[in-house]
């Protein structure tokens, strides 16, 4: 029996590829034996050979992804020299254009599948083990029927087929291909990010992107979905991630399916992450989604820019205005992560129009603002903007911007080491408060203006070389507020300021990296009101004010077992409200299974 092979270098550990499931599963039914092995790309290369060489496949399928695919081409001639006689296959979104390129740099692949895989796949495989139609040296006896396949002939010309889309023949509005996960793998990969598709291509068609080079939008049936959503919950997955292009592109597809999630039980812990435009979302899908039990679901939504121009550009409609409205919508209820994404160094997006945008989504306070760099994907229509721009990119993996006829390098690169201190700060929860006061207080609201001085005293530092401990984030974060020049606004470091610095950076301390880093310099004050803590705990206090009034079930137990899930800290200003003002606050910071999860201000002068 064959032994076949379906390798994927993963982004990280903690991500799974769903590609090559599909991939075993659509081979599980040919009499061969189809195993999936994943990696990531941190693996060192001798121990991902030794680890390809341990399966000894006769044709091995390789992944091929931006993420992955320098690394891809490092290993691919290793792999020829220790295994000459297996086949090699490369397929996914990477190796789907300028394939013969390609194929030509690459003489180690024997075949590359392009666009979806499924059938191509089966075909190739028929050819190959069941009517073995192939020479020893790899080479196809007859031209193969599937037009995805792109393959060499004997003089070493390389015949590139085309990228194609699977569709259901007798209903092509539909995909009804095998599930991607069985039961037996599930224990392994349950506490990582497990990836799921309920309808493939997008009806949009945003000239950075892939996911719209596919036919229209073929979906995948609610009575299959629902079962395959009933696989998940019962194995008690972590996360599942939507990859759907856009989740919300026919309500009567996804209505059924939230709807679905939003009445599963209180007991299952899954959460279920889409990719949304949420200008398009309706009343009954928002109110659906405002009752969903608290952290059951979490949203993505690509903004990319809000320059009207730069979005002509890209041909991509953004209703800005509904945009801020559904978003706010979302947020009432506190009960689901929303996370949005900018892209940086599209086409005409100044610095100036990218600090507009930064400043247009930082104002929403969703939980996330990802800063991405724009990538020129082979096969997007970005490529046929490169001359009118002036683009340059890097000639490899993962193919970004490095200039544009608005932004030099130094600009770029600049913007990388914003990107790092956002993500440090602002998108990992840290110093929310501190940041906020210092934007409104001595840079008049303007967040992209803070964020840059910031940069530019983080690069003065080098802190971009080096890796910085959570703890020293605070230290640098209160320097640059110490060495703000004081002209500007007037009183900026004045002894006010101070004060209401230092309590909102403990209040921001207690609540990010569930309260572990309490940097040594701010003036935490457990000592000075033991008396009054004591009396909360003890339930010394007046009818409902101590422990038992507050925390529903409470029983004390121990010191150590109290001071893991609750904090008590007193402050000298309102921190825990929208106007901070000099009023004593004294707050119980409450976290569950380790993680902050609120505070509550309790009734204890
Ligand atoms: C999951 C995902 C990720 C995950 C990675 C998960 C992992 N395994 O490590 C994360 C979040 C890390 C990620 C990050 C990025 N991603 Co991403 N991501 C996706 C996403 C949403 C799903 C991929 C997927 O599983 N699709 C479902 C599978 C079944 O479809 P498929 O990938 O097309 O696979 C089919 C075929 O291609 C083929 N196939 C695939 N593999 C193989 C192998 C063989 C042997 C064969 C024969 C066939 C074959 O068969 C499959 C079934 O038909 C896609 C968009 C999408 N919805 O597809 C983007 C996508 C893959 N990402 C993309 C990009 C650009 C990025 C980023 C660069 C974005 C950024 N930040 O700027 C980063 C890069 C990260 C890095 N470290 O450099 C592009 C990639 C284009 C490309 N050439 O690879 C895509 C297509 C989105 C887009 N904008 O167009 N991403
Ligand atoms: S960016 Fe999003 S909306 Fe635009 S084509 Fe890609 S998947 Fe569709």
């Amino acid at each position: 029996m064959k032994n076949i092979l379906w390798l994927a270098f993963n982004a990280k550990y903690s991500h799974t590829s769903l590609a090559v499931r599909y991939l075993r599963q659509a081979t599980a039914e040919m009499n061969v034996s189809s195993n999936i092995l994943e990696l990531t790309i941190n693996n060192y290369i001798p121990d991902i050979l030794s680890e390809i060489y341990e399966h000894k496949p006769d044709i091995l399928g390789i992944s091929c992804y931006i993420w992955n695919i320098e690394l891809v081409k490092q290993v691919l001639p290793l792999v020829r020299k220790v295994l000459p006689d297996t086949v090699i296959i490369c397929g996914g979104p990477e190796v789907s254009y300028e394939v013969t390129n390609f194929m030509q740099a690459n003489p180690a692949v024997d075949f590359v599948v392009r666009g979806e895989a499924e059938e191509t796949v089966q075909e190739l495989l028929k050819a190959i083990v069941i009517r073995q139609e192939i020479t020893p040296d790899r080479l196809l006896i007859q031209p193969p029927s599937a037009p995805g396949l792109a393959y060499r002939l004997g003089d070493g010309t390389v015949v590139a087929g085309k990228a194609v889309t699977v569709l259901d023949e007798d209903n092509p509005r539909y995909f009804t291909g095998a599930f991607a996960y069985i039961d037996g793998e599930m224990a392994e990969v349950k506490e990582k990010i497990l990836y799921y598709e309920t309808s493939r291509g997008c009806p949009f068609s945003c000239a950075y992107c892939l996911s719209c080079a596919t036919k229209g939008v073929r979906f995948r049936p609610w009575d299959m979905v629902r079962q395959e959503l009933d696989f998940f919950v019962r194995h008690d997955v972590r996360q599942v991630k939507f990859v759907d292009r856009t989740f919300n592109a026919s309500k009567e597809h996804f209505l059924p399916i939230i709807q679905y999630i939003k009445e599963l039980p209180a007991s299952c812990r899954t959460n279920f992450h889409f990719e949304i435009a949420v200008d398009y979302l309706d009343e009954e899908t928002i109110s659906t989604l405002q009752s969903m039990p608290k952290g059951r679901v979490q949203l993505e939504i690509g903004i990319q820019t809000t320059n009207p121009r730069v979005l002509q550009h890209i041909s991509r409609v953004n209703h800005w205005e509904d945009i801020c409205r559904n978003i706010k919508e979302l947020q009432k209820n506190h009960n689901m992560h929303i996370h949005t994404d900018l892209i940086i160094g599209l086409p005409g997006e100044s610095m100036e129009s990218f600090g507009q945008s930064f400043n247009d989504l930082y104002a929403l306070k969703t939980d996330m603002l990802q800063l991405g760099f724009l990538k020129f994907l082979k096969g997007s229509a970005m490529m046929d903007l490169v001359e009118e721009f002036d683009y340059k990119y890097m000639d490899i993996g993962p193919y970004e911007v490095l200039s544009n006829n608005v932004l030099d390098y130094g600009q770029i690169r600049w913007l990388h080491i914003l990107e790092q201190v956002f993500e440090l700060y602002h998108n990992a929860g840290r110093c929310l408060k501190t940041t906020d006061y210092m934007i409104e207080k001595f840079f008049d609201g303007n967040a992209f203006e803070f964020y840059s001085r910031f940069t530019d005293y983080w690069e003065q530092l080098g802190n971009h070389k080096r890796s910085i401990s959570a703890r020293d984030l605070y230290k640098y974060l209160w320097e640059f507020f110490e060495k703000l020049p004081v002209s500007d606004v007037g009183q900026r470091t004045g002894p006010d300021h101070r004060l209401v610095m230092d309590n909102l950076m403990r209040f921001d301390a207690l609540t990010a990296d569930s309260g572990q880093n309490r940097p040594e310099f701010l003036n935490w004050n457990r000592e000075k009101y033991q008396a009054q803590t004591a009396a909360f705990w003890r339930d010394k206090l007046p009818e409902g004010k101590g422990a038992s009034g507050i925390i529903a079930g409470f029983q004390f137990t121990n010191w150590r077992e109290l001071n893991k899930k609750y904090h008590i800290e007193f402050f000298e200003v309102t921190v825990a409200d929208e106007v901070v003002e000099r009023r004593q606050q004294g707050l119980l910071f409450i976290y569950t299974r380790g993680v902050y999860d609120r505070s509550v201000e309790l009734d204890i002068f």
